[in-house]
């Protein structure tokens, strides 16, 4: 009677069941040098970017209007940030305002556009060589989408079986994980919803919403789509064993993954997919091999550590624990597996969590450039935005609207005459047209940086060794990343004061590629490269041949 033994037993009739559109016999075919491995992520939320028709929410045109700042397809202008991809938070319909509660997987949330809107804007995005992912909320749907209408009304229901559903409330407790008991009761039953009662789970085991997610998939991957954003992955699927839940990373979730991947690759080679699973990097490693990509959690926090801590022991600590969980059986490194990010649309945002450190936020900036995998930006991180206030204790002052202009009203996000949808004041010159303006500002520098990573094709291989530094302080950190010959030095002080001379022990002639605060021109010799000073919160890019 337990749940945990009916979900066994509807993953193995999905695996007998070859009409599965899961099961192809395709094999997957992967590119020699994917798109994404070069590639700079810009996390979008469409609601906060840009409003095009005035009624103070972002929409798609909108999105679409301001693709040149992004990247207008001119590797030389200075008026561009020059990503290569954007991953747009849920744009489907919901009730909510995040949309990570879907009603419809098929088409665009009103407030967004249209179905002509969204081809219209990859069309222009393609354009301009910028790529296309979105975000699949595959572990739930909202308690208003139509299937869940339909299983709510009873045993009988024929989409009874799409969701989780008990005669009586088991009572779990997972106090640790979320703040109450997951089942909710509804018309004399009760059904699983991890995160919300608004939120209830798909039961992944049923082959027919196996079907109906994988067409969705297909559905965008047809129009376009150049990937997926993989939510919550972690959560799709629970075993009880007793009275004992356990509601994360079962074997069911990694084998219905690989099933995910291999089939959407076997049809478009060149999808790019990253999942969300939150969780330390002992966790995340585990689905090295289920997904493409992961988000690296661990990482963003020990670069943000460095950054408030003003040493370099946590960002050196975790590369160093990285290498060891993504080193594989063969000896191989998967260091790419991870997708570095500083923060996201769920986290305080980094300039709040340096405490408005410019200084800090551009040595944090650079690193997360300098780290392997494919970096992720979340939108107005470029700017330092800082977000509302309260954003430690609500997610909507962490997803504020993008400031375009300090002059315009409304920082010209919106010409409603009641203001954005949400809104939350930045400091005097956080705002995209002064920092376009200004060659020193954070905007310039990331678009620096992402020019410096698409410049050093070390900053793309799988290699990232912390190396020894004699002399130099505790806010050192020296970084050798390569790529079959090239090599690229990093260095970056999170100290609050300069290095004095210190010494890299690694041979190779440099060539400063980018730094700040870096003085003199550094030298090698006797194997080794010699800095004479790098200044608090500097950096560099060093070319090593
Ligand atoms: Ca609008
Ligand atoms: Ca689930």
């Amino acid at each position: 009677m337990s749940t945990g033994y009916t979900r066994q037993f509807h993953l193995l009739r999905w695996l007998a069941a070859p009409a599965t559109l899961l099961l192809s016999s395709c094999k997957p075919a992967t590119p020699p040098t994917p798109w994404w491995q070069n590639a700079v992520f810009y996390e979008v939320f469409v609601r906060s970017y840009s409003d095009s028709n005035g009624d103070g929410i972002g929409d798609l045109p909108g999105l679409t209007a301001h693709l040149d700042e992004l990247n207008d397809g001119n590797p030389n202008s200075t008026s561009s940030l020059h990503v290569d991809a954007l991953w747009l938070m849920p744009i489907f319909p919901s009730p909510s305002y995040h949309g990570y509660d879907v009603t419809d997987y098929e088409s665009i949330n009103p407030d967004y556009g249209t179905l002509a809107d969204f081809d219209a804007l990859v069309a222009a995005a393609h354009a301009r060589g910028i790529k296309i992912i979105l975000d699949m909320v595959l572990n739930h749907t909202s308690s208003e989408h139509p299937w869940f209408l339909n299983s709510q009304q009873g045993p009988t229901a024929t989409e009874r079986d799409w969701y989780d559903w008990l005669p009586s409330d088991p009572y779990w407790n997972l106090t640790a994980i979320v703040t109450s008991d997951p089942w909710y009761p509804l018309n004399n039953a009760y059904y699983y919803g991890f995160f919300s009662s608004a939120m209830p789970d798909l039961n992944h085991g049923n082959a027919d919403v196996q079907a109906q997610l994988m067409d969705a998939m297909t559905f965008w991957l047809q129009r376009g789509v150049d990937g997926f954003r993989f939510d919550a992955v972690r959560y799709f699927f629970y075993y009880v064993s007793g009275n004992t839940p356990y509601v994360v990373d079962q074997p069911q979730t990694y084998a219905y993954l690989q099933q995910i991947l291999t089939t959407l690759q076997s049809k478009f080679p060149e999808a790019y997919m990253v999942a969300e699973v939150w969780a330390g990097e002992s966790v995340e490693s585990t689905y090295l091999g289920s997904v493409q990509h992961a988000f690296a959690f661990d990482e963003a926090s020990a670069m943000v550590g460095s950054g408030q801590s003003s040493a370099s022991t946590p960002i050196i600590n975790q590369l160093r624990t990285s290498r060891g969980y993504l080193t594989q059986a063969d000896g191989g490194l998967a260091l790419t597996f991870e997708a570095p990010f500083l923060s996201n649309h769920d986290q305080v945002r980094v300039m709040r969590q340096l405490g408005n450190d410019t200084m800090a936020a551009r040595a944090s900036a650079a690193t997360l450039f300098a780290m392997p995998g494919t970096p992720f930006v979340y939108y107005g991180e470029d700017l330092g935005m800082m977000g509302g206030p309260n954003s430690a204790t609500t997610d909507l002052d962490k997803r504020t609207p993008y400031p375009w202009s300090s002059t315009a009203p409304n920082y010209g996000f919106t010409t409603s005459a009641s203001g954005p949808w949400y809104s939350a004041p930045e400091d005097a010159g956080v705002d995209l047209s002064d920092e376009q303006g200004d060659s020193s500002s954070l905007w310039s520098l990331y678009r620096k940086l992402i020019s410096v990573r698409h410049g050093q094709a070390a900053l793309s291989g799988d290699d990232a060794v912390v190396t020894n530094t004699t002399g130099g302080g505790d806010g050192l950190m020296a970084l050798v990343r390569s790529n079959g010959s090239d090599r690229t030095l990093f260095l970056v002080n999170y100290e609050t004061g300069w290095t004095g001379p210190f010494s890299v022990n690694v041979s190779g002639t440099p060539t400063v590629v980018e730094s700040e605060g870096l003085s003199g021109a550094p030298s090698s010799s006797g194997g080794q490269v010699q800095v004479s000073n790098l200044a608090a919160r500097g950096f560099a890019f060093i070319s090593l041949q």
